[in-house]
């Protein structure tokens, strides 16, 4: 069994395995540990991760990235909205309402849910851990931001299933670094002593993420969260571009914004100039050939403008920091260390803001890139039956609060009440009591809609079934489940009608208040059904076809690559042959021989670019068989004679 843990990130993506050796960052086949969050459709196959990157500006239309926040999202949502203009690829509104992605594939026009787009990034990830691993991967457990709703998580869950993925947990990237900056330390304090109060900061391409937590031996208990979900890499970026826009409209009479390719480029080139930013203060130079119209651009920019020019961010640094405080009700002396994570940490002022808020020198102990993924692969290893690995347990929060509705359709008694309250203990089980005479709606929301970076507070309706009154008339103890699980996502869990016990007190058949408990004891029930309707839930037949579909796209980029590696294999075998045979061939070949096979060779170099450019696989077989048919005799010739002294030698040897 495969334990694998994958950092999913806005613009990043990272793979950690655990072998018996600990855990390890893999690279994928471009060598690279990082794989970019991007998938290219094409007119014959899919591309995914580096590949699909370097398609970003020649097939920008049907190149996909920057989607991580499209999750669950209304396509009408304001900030689907603000983003639609600024992509190189169209938005569309699928029939739920959600954002679906427009797209030209295999010569047809396509609209994916994000869904699937991340499944197909998934299915990738999924593929470069099997082949660092050499076994089937199936087992993982995946990150999430923080502050992601249950609807953004119930669709993320939805992409490692498409992935053919068994998500053991949906963990919070600052939680996954924590348990990785934990879990090895020896030094931890015993749970008589006062815990060590470590905060992670994470800011990543799109977010930013904080957390507080203590740590004894053997656990971490997440006291606050904190997040500006708007706030990450990508806006320092965007904040250059703007100045260059503008800069080479006055300068070069160009509109960059009118043409794509010309954006996506200034855009690469605004990433790199902000990371030079960070490890050099001086003047930078911009230089971009063949720009657009023809035109080379430059210009220049150095650290201090830069950070005039970002100052609206840098300012919404200290939020999330200050309310991280505020709610563990630490003061900054209570706080062991702040360890920063994530790449858009790297800029100097952004350390520099973290560090003054603590009053302390942070520290950047763990990797900066990988610590998620890291974290997320050994969460997969507790968890994991197949794997041993030292016990570590993690509390994590509920990051907003929870309100439950009631009504029946008859009795009255409609009420609600907050059953899970911020930074509430998660996962995490309650039972809620009830006095029912018929079946009954409850309705969980977020209580505070304002505080919630998603737009919709509904987390779903959910009818519990079956429940009649007593054979006395009295109404029945319904005893209902509700859980925030493992991956943070909140379930009416089950729903009992508890059998009335003989001399049980009169004072429990008021259909007053509900009392709300945490998970107890054992009683006679029965269980009654719940139908639930979850908001952005995809339905089963839905699910059906995207894992057909998801299975022959996989068939399809196989196809198209065995078709390629036959094509280049007819490449490779006439280069190489052609070095050799006025190379080390020459001398086991006749020349007319040689002139004929040359010839053969020029042939097929120039059919290659011509007829042959987009054949059959079979028809690149035959042709690789009948040069090899030529090929093969001289290489036969060359190598007996090759091995002859050896023969010798060895024969030499045994006598
Ligand atoms: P998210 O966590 O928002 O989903 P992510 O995990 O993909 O995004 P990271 O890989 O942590 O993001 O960070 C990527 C961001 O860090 C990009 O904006 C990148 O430009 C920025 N970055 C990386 N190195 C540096 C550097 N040296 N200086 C400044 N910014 C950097
Ligand atoms: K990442
Ligand atoms: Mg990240």
């Amino acid at each position: 069994m495969s334990v694998v843990g994958i950092d999913v990130g806005f613009q990043n993506c990272y793979i950690a395995v655990a072998r018996s050796g600990g855990i390890e960052t893999i690279a994928n086949e471009y060598s690279d540990r990082c794989t970019p969050a991007c998938v290219s459709l094409a007119s014959k196959n899919r591309m995914i991760g580096n590949a699909a990157k370097s398609q970003i500006i020649t097939n920008f239309k049907n190149t996909v990235h920057g989607f991580k926040k499209f999750h669950s999202r209304a396509f009408d949502d304001p900030f689907v909205q603000a983003e639609k203009p600024k992509l190189p690829y169209s938005l569309h509104k699928l029939a739920n309402g959600n954002t679906g992605i427009k797209v030209r594939y295999l010569e047809e026009d396509k609209v994916f849910t994000v869904e699937q787009i991340t499944g197909m990034l998934l299915t990738k990830l999924k593929e470069t851990s099997e082949n660092a691993l050499k076994k089937p991967v199936v087992d993982c457990v995946i990150s999430v931001p923080s502050f992601f709703t249950d609807a953004e998580r119930r669709s993320v869950f939805d992409a490692t299933q498409i992935a053919g993925l068994n998500c053991l947990r949906l963990i919070n990237d600052t939680s996954a670094v924590a348990l990785a900056y934990g879990i090895y330390k020896q030094d931890l304090p015993t749970p008589e002593e006062r815990p060590r109060n470590v905060v992670f900061v994470d800011m990543g391409h799109s977010s930013f993420q904080v957390s507080i937590t203590a740590f004894h031996k053997g656990k971490l208990k997440v006291l606050a969260t904190s997040f500006d979900p708007y706030l990450g890499g990508r806006h320092f970026d965007e904040a250059l571009v703007d100045y260059f826009c503008e800069e080479f409209k006055g300068k070069y009479k160009l509109n960059v914004r009118d043409n794509p390719r010309a954006l996506l480029r200034l855009y690469q080139e605004c990433e790199k100039l902000k990371k030079l930013m960070s490890a050099n203060s001086s003047d930078l130079p911009l230089n971009i050939e063949c720009f657009m119209n023809d035109i080379d651009v430059s210009s220049r920019m150095n650290r201090s403008h830069f950070e005039e020019m970002c100052a609206q961010y840098l300012m919404r640094v200290e939020i999330p920091l200050k309310s991280a405080l505020e709610q563990s009700k630490l003061s900054r002396d209570d706080i062991y260390a702040v360890e920063i994570v994530g790449g858009a940490t790297r800029i100097p002022a952004i350390k520099e803001r973290i560090g003054k808020f603590f009053c302390k020198d942070i520290s950047t102990t763990l990797n900066a890139d990988e610590a998620v993924a890291r974290g997320c692969a050994l969460q997969c290893a507790i968890l994991s039956p197949a794997f041993k690995v030292r016990e570590f347990s993690i509390t994590d929060v509920v990051p907003f609060p929870i309100t439950m509705r009631w009504k029946s359709p008859t009795e009255d008694g409609l009420g609600e009440c907050e059953v899970f309250s911020k930074n509430h203990a998660a996962p995490f089980s309650k039972v809620i009591t009830f006095h029912k005479r018929e079946p009954f709606e409850l309705e969980a929301f977020y209580s505070n809609p304002q505080e919630l970076p998603y737009p919709d507070h509904r987390i779903g309706c959910f009818s519990v079934q079956n429940v009649v009154p007593q054979p006395d008339g009295d109404s029945s103890k319904v005893k209902v489940k509700v859980r925030v699980n493992i991956h943070g996502i909140f379930s009416v869990s089950s729903a009992s009608l508890i059998e009335k016990q003989k001399g049980e007190g009169e004072d429990m058949q008021t259909d007053s208040e509900p009392v709300v408990q945490n998970e107890g004891r054992g009683e006679e029930q029965v269980y009654c059904n719940i139908e639930q309707h979850l908001l952005g839930w995809f339905n089963c037949n839905i699910f059906v076809c995207v894992f057909s579909s998801q299975r022959q796209m996989i068939i399809q980029d196989k196809l198209v690559k065995e078709l390629n590696d036959a094509k280049n294999a007819v490449e490779e075998y006439v280069y190489d042959l052609r070095d050799k045979l006025c190379g080390i061939y020459e001398k086991y070949v006749t020349e007319a021989d040689s002139n004929q096979l040359t010839l053969m060779l020029e042939d097929t170099e120039k059919w290659l670019y011509e007829d042959g450019e987009d054949q059959p696989k079979q028809v690149y077989e035959e042709k690789l068989d009948a040069l090899k048919r030529l090929g093969q005799p001289i290489q036969d010739r060359h190598r007996e004679h090759e091995d002859r002294p050896r023969a010798f030698e060895e024969l030499g040897k045994k006598l």
